[in-house]
């Protein structure tokens, strides 16, 4: 069974607080403050890597945090930075963030970060000023980045095969390769794709086993949708068609049918190159097939190969069509990763209004907005000092006049990110 789909939970690490610390010296009763800042929380990254097939690990392991940073001390040491956890996912994993933004993960070793640690808090040192040579004031790390995150396995086969249930793919493939798939004499009996590796004296091709498509696979029948999303990364598709349809079907409509469904699924798919295999020509006579195989010539553009899997006729012909007209893949380089994913990047929100004011009731409003909330993150407003500090702050980011002009008074209740309190700007200490 392959696992093509996964959802998982990330939190990257939150920063160390910072320290509030004086030095401490023999003769000194009470030295310079000396609180280091917090560490940066660690990152949660995510890597290509090439030894894995699919996404089945993620059913045992959902959740992935990274290390917190470690807090700052005093002697002006600083925390340690959180380590990064890196995920592993095989390649052509889709990765899609809480916020729509996604990549597509292809190359060896490409990585990516999927969620940023948040910031170390500063020691009080750092607030060390003219006026201010005692503060005992320090910041708090700030929370990492977290959310649940999609991934999706999309195959990264270079040829698919294509066809209606019971055409034959999975006895093809079975031949071509050494890929043991299940095949049985009623349709839909593969139900997820299998993988198999054509080798040839100087490459390997990878072929993947397509479960049946039916009429309205493109409009998501019968799993048509996953199933479709498989034959997007391929470079050339072979259409395994039956030559006698145990249903009595036309193989012409049958034809049409897939075709129909690859280029509504995708007009790009309809553009791939094609190889049509007429399948199980032991079935019938070779007179027959030969005459089916000159139709079909006539009709379309592309290689026309009489096959059977029961007595390998034509299988030899197939493969060595196969590498013929597959193009060998360019190498592709580590550092694949810039371009691409610049290209993949489909959506990112446009950043936030600096912050809003809310007129709750007399007396009581709410700020919101991102800056002020980490501002409020940061500072333990129990602490008089820190919540001087981010008064004065409010008062620089343009907070405390829109406060006023909404008729805010010194004194009333203001809510930031959940934390309702006095804000008394200019009140002394
Ligand atoms: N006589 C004969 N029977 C074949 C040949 N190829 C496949 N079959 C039979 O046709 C039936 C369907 O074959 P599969 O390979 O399972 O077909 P499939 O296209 O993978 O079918 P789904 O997975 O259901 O979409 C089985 O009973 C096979 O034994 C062939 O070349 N000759
Ligand atoms: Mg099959």
């Amino acid at each position: 069974m392959l696992h093509d789909r996964a959802n998982i939970e990330v939190r990257a690490g939150r920063g160390g607080d910072g320290a509030v610390s004086f030095r401490r010296e023999a003769h000194v009763p009470k030295g310079g403050p000396d609180g280091g800042d917090g560490g940066r929380g660690g990152d949660v990254l995510v890597r290509v890597d090439d030894s894995l097939r699919d996404l089945q690990s993620f059913r045992r392991r959902a959740h992935f945090r990274a290390e917190r940073g470690g807090h700052g001390q005093g002697s002006q040491k600083h925390g340690a930075d959180g380590d990064p956890l890196v995920i592993g996912v095989p390649p052509g994993t889709q990765v899609e963030r809480w916020d729509g933004t996604r990549y597509d993960l292809v190359a060896p070793a490409q990585e990516i970060t999927l969620a940023r640690g948040g910031a170390g808090g500063r020691g009080n040192r750092r607030f060390t000023s003219a006026v201010r040579q005692a503060p005992r004031l320090a910041e708090r790390g700030l929370d990492g980045e977290e959310g649940p995150v999609e991934l999706h396995l999309k195959l990264l086969a270079d040829v698919g095969l294509v066809g209606l249930p019971n055409a034959g793919k999975s006895s093809l493939i079975a031949r071509l390769t050494r890929a043991q798939p299940k095949i049985a004499d009623y349709p839909f009996t593969t139900l997820q794709p299998n993988l198999g590796t054509l080798e040839a004296a100087d490459r390997q091709l990878v072929i993947a086993d397509i479960p049946g498509l039916i009429e309205g696979a493109s409009g998501g029948a019968g799993l048509g949708h996953d199933f479709l999303a498989h034959v997007e990364r391929t470079r050339l598709l072979v259409h395994v068609l039956d030559l006698a349809p145990l249903d009595g079907s036309d193989p012409v409509e049958n034809h049409a049918v897939i075709e129909r469904e690859l280029a509504e699924h995708d007009p790009r798919l309809a553009e791939l190159p094609r190889v049509l295999a007429l399948s199980k020509a032991d079935l019938v006579t070779p007179e027959e097939a030969q005459a089916a195989a000159e139709a079909w010539r006539a009709r379309l553009d592309a290689p026309v190969l009489v096959t059977s899997s029961a007595t390998r006729e034509g299988l030899d012909e197939l493969a060595t069509e196969l590498l013929r007209r597959v193009p060998v893949a360019p190498p592709v380089p580590l550092e694949a990763g810039a371009d691409e994913l610049a290209e993949y990047r489909v959506y990112r929100p446009a950043a936030a209004r600096e912050f809003e004011v809310e007129k709750l009731g007399e007396g009581e409003f709410r700020v919101t907005g991102d800056v002020v909330d980490r501002l409020i993150a940061r500072h333990d407003l129990e602490n008089e000092e820190a919540l001087a500090h981010v008064e004065r702050r409010l008062q620089r980011l343009g907070v405390i006049a829109a406060l006023e002009s909404a008729g805010f008074v010194p004194g009333d209740d203001v809510e930031i990110a959940g934390v309702v309190f006095e804000l008394d700007p200019g009140a002394p200490l």
